[in-house]
């Protein structure tokens, strides 16, 4: 039933030259945990401490007025005389239209979103080629909490005040949670993606690595697009599929996104911000947001402090931490009681040192990521006029890449040390398999998956 056409995109080689623009270090959509595994493709993350390993963003760069100009079909070609591939993806909308039409979307709605779909080749290298170019947390941090992103935050805020405080009143999450994670998703609306929604997630189902992921992505794109919140035409974004200000996946989209403004309907792609911003402070409130809560706090260790109790698994009170000698970094003063707390050292016991509160792990549904948290997090205190971190990072330490970071799993597995698997992601079992390294060679058991312990494993 699709009209199989094709039309000329100049918008993606306009996309592919914009990326050098692109100024987030990290793609960030709002998804489900466990995210790190299926649900990131721009991101490569661990879930725990020294999650340092942050994989550039490859997201398609152009937006709104841009994408109107350039995303109209010029010219129709009938896909017959097209490579093998676009036949393939022909007979796969066709395919996939029985499937969707069983799902409850109405041929109408398929006949709209399908009309001159043409693969999306961006979609498919960009998925195929990702970088295993791995950045170190601080300069993740450089980039995502710079000098520009607070300056451009703060204006932001001040330009958006009433209806950040609006949501914040009625969502209860604080305003400059939500500017800054807009302003890491899209540097505040400034780079919202201009890939067609559609076409890149019939591409990704077509032929991608993660087939069922996508079209369940395309589903709930159509069923969006049936609901009549936006047109096929408007409905644009990253490669991957992240929508809009706050770049909503489809399916978070269907479970989040809210109509703030009353006209009936969730326009998260519009110039106007605010549907997009109450989206996000809906769904971290639905994660469990406490309102008052600090995501984190900079913290200073005393001396002699036991580092085997740091990492987001062990949890204990405020007091019992006051009573380790933990401070608070700016002032000095006593941690205040936000309830059960974790210290967290995101790069060993050279780097930055923070105590996290639940709220943390909140922020961690929309990207698990260490880096991406203490991101936003970060910026967030900045945005409301809060200092740079006190404390240093360990800038002479590289990131490790990925084929390090797997011999690191085998050398700590072959040596007793069980990582439960061996995936190139840091997370929390590698932690404590390094954590229990370190303490057997007598090394600071910090958990920090630096090079130094590959090399000594060596
Ligand atoms: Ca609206």
């Amino acid at each position: 039933m699709h009209r199989p056409l094709i039309f000329l995109t100049a918008f993606l080689a306009l996309c592919a030259s914009a990326a050098s623009a692109m100024p987030p270090g990290t793609s960030l959509r709002p998804e489900p945990r466990p995210a790190t595994s299926q649900a990131t493709p721009e991101v490569t993350v661990s879930s725990q401490q020294s999650s340092l390993a942050v994989v550039r963003s490859i997201r398609p760069a152009l937006r709104g007025a841009d994408v109107a100009a350039n995303a109209q079909p010029i010219v129709e070609v009938n896909l017959r005389t097209t490579p093998t591939s676009d036949a393939g993806f022909a007979r796969w909308i066709d395919a996939f239209q029985g499937r969707a039409r069983a799902q409850g979307i109405r041929q109408a709605t398929l006949d709209t979103a399908f009309r001159g779909i043409q693969l999306d080749e961006q979609a498919i290298s960009r998925d195929q080629n990702q970088s295993e170019f791995t950045r170190a947390l601080w300069d993740y941090l450089d980039s995502a909490v710079s000098d520009a992103r607070v300056t451009n935050g703060r204006a932001a805020f001040v330009a958006n005040r009433q209806t950040l405080e609006q949501i914040e009143a009625r969502y209860q999450v604080e305003a400059e949670v939500v500017a800054a994670v807009w302003g890491l998703e899209t540097a505040y609306g400034a780079m919202r993606g201009s890939s067609h929604i559609i076409a890149a997630m019939a591409t990704l189902a077509y032929e991608g690595r993660r087939s069922a992921f996508f079209e369940a992505q395309l589903i709930a794109a159509l069923q969006i697009l049936q609901s009549g919140d936006t047109t096929p035409e408007n409905m644009t974004g990253s490669w991957a599929g992240a929508m809009g200000h706050t770049q909503f996946m489809p399916t978070s989209y269907l479970d989040h996104a809210v109509d703030f403004t009353g006209d009936g309907r969730r326009d998260i792609w519009s110039d106007d911000p605010a549907d997009a911003l109450a989206s996000t402070a809906n769904y971290l409130a639905a994660f469990g947001w406490t309102y008052g809560q600090p995501w984190g706090m900079e913290v200073t260790l005393p001396q002699g402090f036991d580092y085997a109790q740091t990492g987001e698994r062990t949890k204990r009170s405020t007091d019992y931490w006051n009573r380790q000698g933990v401070r608070l970094a700016d002032g000095g003063g006593r941690i205040p009681d936000h309830g059960q707390a974790s210290i967290l050292l995101p790069a060993g016991s050279q780097g930055v040192a923070l105590v996290i509160f639940d709220n943390f792990h909140v922020i961690e549904r929309y990207n698990p990521a260490d880096a991406y948290v203490i991101g936003v997090g970060h910026l967030s205190d900045r945005i409301g006029g809060g200092a740079p971190f006190a404390g240093s990072w360990p800038r002479q330490d590289r990131a490790l890449s990925r084929d390090e970071r797997e011999e690191l799993q085998r050398r700590l597995t072959a040596a007793g040390f069980a990582t439960d698997g061996i995936d190139g992601i840091i997370g929390p079992n590698t932690i404590e398999a390094v954590r229990r390294y370190q303490a057997t060679v007598g090394a600071v058991p910090d958990g920090y998956a630096s090079l130094t312990v590959l090399q000594r494993l060596r």
